[in-house]
């Protein structure tokens, strides 16, 4: 379980080049951080995360992020 505070400094964390999305190479630069989500969403890869939820670029937003959190109910 998770806060929105918690889950947007764990986005922060992993979004390393600070550009307001996380892509498959920053989840895959940060595999600690990637298990913490992948445990928070219930979905055992970076790449079925961003197949299912990322955009066509391969990248992730905070709002798609919050979204999978949501839905799979570990949001406080
Ligand atoms: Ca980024």
């Amino acid at each position: 379980m998770a806060t929105e505070q918690e889950l947007q400094s764990l986005f922060n964390k992993l979004d390393i080049d600070q550009d307001g999305k996380v892509s498959i190479h920053e989840l895959f630069f940060s595999p600690g951080l990637s298990a913490i989500i992948l445990a928070d969403t219930g979905i055992s890869s970076p790449l079925e995360f961003l197949n299912k939820y990322g955009d066509k670029d391969g990248s992730i937003t905070f709002e798609e992020f919050k979204k999978v959190v949501e839905e799979a109910g570990n949001l406080n």
